[in-house]
């Protein structure tokens, strides 16, 4: 271990790592600009600003940084080369470590290696034996720690149960379990880390390093213990804690088990996968309400996550072959199902080269933030487990079903050849080659429809419903999902709309009691997993009561796979083997028209459709598979299809199909992509000629702009044959992806963009 620090540091000092973006004086100018960018796009954060002072560091030159979209491959090394045996996995678990001092953890000193305990005062309760004690380490033995060891009776040797200060009365469980409870001093309820910044100054180490060095402190000092089995040490903490707890087991090979609890954004949820885009915790938000948690350099990423040579899965990687269990709430903002399954799909390779493939466990538990006892016990049952203790596994399935899972539950097998390659520029034809026109559009458009709906899947039989009380969301529910409070001026009217679903309406208050009739939006949320419509986080008032306050009615519902809607993706393909969860996407938004339409506040004839990132995606469909809609305004993430090749860094149309089998049938495309049947413009011509408006972020690596920008083209041909060349606006903001509170005011006029 200590020689492993100093292989790293001595790396880091030589300036030899790799990966790390080499510094060149002709690069400064342009890395100035992209700081002043960025400093333009940001909400100021103080300590980052002291920071960027203090060290005068630049955003590396992004250009020379590959962008990968999806989570890169940890058994892969920075220079391309694949890893091969376990040997070289030891290279690579080097160089992850390295990089993520650099951009994430902080550089951290060797072990002190003269760790002793003082003050040491002990008593017995019951039998067991409580020890408090302060461990002192480092030069002049000057950085202080204090520990509290809780020890059954008998003579051992027992497992270790390490936890942080406030988590003591999970160590109480751990005792009745035959555990010795180690609880250390490396939380905000009791933190003696702070001091040691001043004892090693040559470190950047962040706050939630400096607790992760704690737990190897304890360990230096438990190891010495004969009551303690130091091949069963295991280390868990919450959220904050819980992202500690995985920085200290990459970093120390001790520990032979690690219960990441909803540890989210900077734990097992990836920076790529659990974004702003994502309503999720994000860069931005972490890094400037945290600032000292993780290393300030993480904020220059902001935006472009796909930039950052490391991800949160590879961290846990560095854990392998030891045991990792990931215990997640269904409905905690701080974190996401789907997020934390795509983290275990892309660590699981490691684990499998080092021979523990059933060392990488998830664990589920319904509602938010809170643990409870059951779940302490339970994280003890799989460390019972994992420490040969009981022969029960605790782990459970993913939720959200896969690409292959769809495979296997449709038997379709879509052999992309015997497609025709297509462009952008066949609106415009005819089947028998003639030009388009005014007249011949409705059977063209009945093609292209039918082209989309067969990607979207065969859809079961529907009936429509006006909508009605019974089935609407409760208030416990609402307050589990964080949108039991409308703000003055604002109604909420929850009903149960469609196959049963759970949908909430807002109003402006003032057409209570009058005849006036509202034009009404269908609110289309991203991925968000833990809360649906409402974002889990974001800066700023959520954008379905933004739009409600500037006058609108806005229909929110939860997307299958989201919010209260999580588990129903479950079974969903086994259940609908040849339909798509965007098909059910579409279909739901038609019922949430049904609901608008008998509405008496609601103009019929003024329903649209706003949506953000996949909500967007969703949005272009809902618009043209349904002709009640009276317009779409769809912002970040598009890329056309048939440009959208492995080339494009977005992530291609794997993202729509192979991350989440959105539209499964799109797999079958990945390398063929010419050959897809329908694309973003065909659906733009399809809404036409109903206003149609694309807003794209500035950065956004889920969009190619220029791309996008074609396809626009090629769509507003059809608007101008159709008499509303107007009808097609295209901007672009001056802004990373995100849906930010300036874009929701520039969609209600309040503000236009810059
Ligand atoms: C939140 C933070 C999360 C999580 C949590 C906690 O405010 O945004 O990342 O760590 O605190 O520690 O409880």
């Amino acid at each position: 271990m200590r020689s492993r620090y100093l292989l790293l540091l001595s790396l880091l000092v030589l300036g030899l790592t790799a990966g790390l973006e080499p510094l060149r004086a002709e690069d400064t100018p342009r890395r100035q600009q992209l700081l002043a960018d960025l400093r333009r796009m940001l909400p100021k954060s103080t300590p980052w600003e002291d920071w960027l002072q203090r060290t005068g560091e630049l955003p590396p030159d992004f250009d020379t940084l590959p962008g990968v979209a999806e989570l890169p491959n940890p058994l892969r090394f920075q220079n391309g080369q694949p890893v091969k045996s376990r040997k070289q996995w030891r290279q690579r678990r080097d160089e992850l470590l390295t990089l993520f001092q650099h951009y994430i953890t902080g550089t951290v000193p060797p072990a002190p290696g003269n760790v002793c305990a003082t003050a040491i005062r002990e008593h017995v309760e019951n039998g067991s034996r409580i020890r408090e004690l302060t461990l002192e380490f480092g030069p002049a033995r000057a950085a202080r720690l204090g520990v509290e060891l809780l020890i059954p009776p008998g003579k051992g040797p027992f497992p270790v149960f390490i936890t942080q200060d406030n988590h003591r009365r999970w160590a109480l469980i751990a005792l009745s379990r035959g555990y010795v409870g180690c609880v250390y001093a490396g939380a905000d309820s009791h933190d003696d880390t702070g001091a040691w910044t001043k004892v090693w100054p040559d470190f950047d180490w962040t706050k939630l390093t400096r607790r992760a060095w704690a737990a190897s402190r304890c360990i230096d000092y438990l190891e010495t213990l004969p009551e303690v089995d130091r091949t069963r040490i295991a280390l868990t903490g919450h959220s904050r804690n819980g992202k500690t707890s995985l920085i200290a087991a990459a970093f120390d090979e001790r520990i032979g088990a690690v219960i990441s609890s909803s540890s989210g954004a900077g734990g097992a949820c990836t920076w790529r996968l659990f974004s702003e885009t994502e309503f999720g915790e994000g860069i931005e938000l972490i890094t400037r309400s945290f600032p000292d948690w993780l290393h300030p350099r993480l904020r220059f990423f902001v935006g472009r996550e796909n930039k950052l040579p490391i991800d949160q899965h590879e961290l846990i990687a560095c854990i392998a072959p030891r045991a990792v269990l990931i215990s997640t709430a269904l409905n905690d903002n701080v974190e996401s199902v789907w997020a934390v399954e795509q983290t275990r799909r892309a660590a699981l390779p490691v684990f499998k080269l080092t021979g523990s493939a059933d060392n990488l466990n998830l664990r589920y538990r319904h509602g938010h933030h809170p643990t409870d006892a059951e779940d302490i016990e339970s994280y003890l049952d799989w460390l019972d487990g994992k420490f040969g203790r009981s022969r029960r596994r605790v782990a459970d399935p993913p939720i959200f079903p896969t690409y292959e899972d769809w495979l296997q539950a449709s038997g379709e097998r879509i052999n992309p050849r015997q497609f025709p390659k297509r462009g952008l520029d066949d609106l415009l034809r005819a089947p028998d080659g003639a030009a388009v026109t005014a007249a011949t559009w409705p059977q063209k458009r009945e093609e292209v429809l039918d082209r989309v709906r067969q990607m979207l899947g065969t859809p079961p039989p529907r009936a429509s419903d006006p909508s009605g009380d019974y089935g609407a969301e409760s208030r416990p529910v609402a307050v589990l999902l964080g949108r039991d409070s409308v703000p003055a001026r604002a109604v909420k009217e929850s009903l149960s709309f469609g196959n049963y679903l759970a949908g909430d309406l807002y109003f402006p208050t003032n057409v209570a009691g009058t005849d006036r009739k509202l034009p009404a939006f269908i609110w289309l949320h991203p991925i968000s997993v833990s809360n649906g419509y409402a974002a889990g986080y974001r800066r700023g008032e959520q954008p379905y009561l933004a739009l409600t306050r500037s006058g609108y009615a806005v229909f929110a519902f939860d997307q299958i796979g989201n919010g209260n809607r999580l588990e129903e993706v479950r079974n969903f393909y086994r259940r609908y083997p040849h339909w798509s969860l965007l098909g059910k996407t579409v279909s739901d938004v038609s019922a949430a028209v049904d609901a608008l339409s008998a509405n008496p506040h609601i103009d019929p004839a003024q329903i649209y459709v706003v949506g953000y990132g996949t909500g967007a995606f969703a949005a272009l469909h809902a618009g043209a598979l349904e002709p009640r809609l009276a317009g779409v305004i769809a912002v970040g993430g598009l890329t056309p299809l048939r440009l959208d090749t492995a080339s494009t860094g977005t992530g291609g149309v794997a993202r729509w199909s192979r991350w989440l089998p959105l539209v499964p049938r799109l797999g079958a495309f990945v390398g063929e992509e010419a050959r897809i049947p329908y694309d973003v413009h065909e659906l733009m011509a399809l809404v036409a000629p109903r206003p149609v408006l694309v807003i794209t972020p500035g950065i956004d690596y889920q969009s190619t702009f220029e791309y996008l920008r074609a396809a626009v083209i090629e769509a507003r041909k059809m608007f101008t044959l159709l008499g509303k060349p107007e009808g097609l606006v295209f901007q672009r903001t001056d802004d990373y992806n995100h849906f930010s509170p300036e874009l929701v005011w520039c969609l209600c006029g309040v503000e236009t963009i810059h």
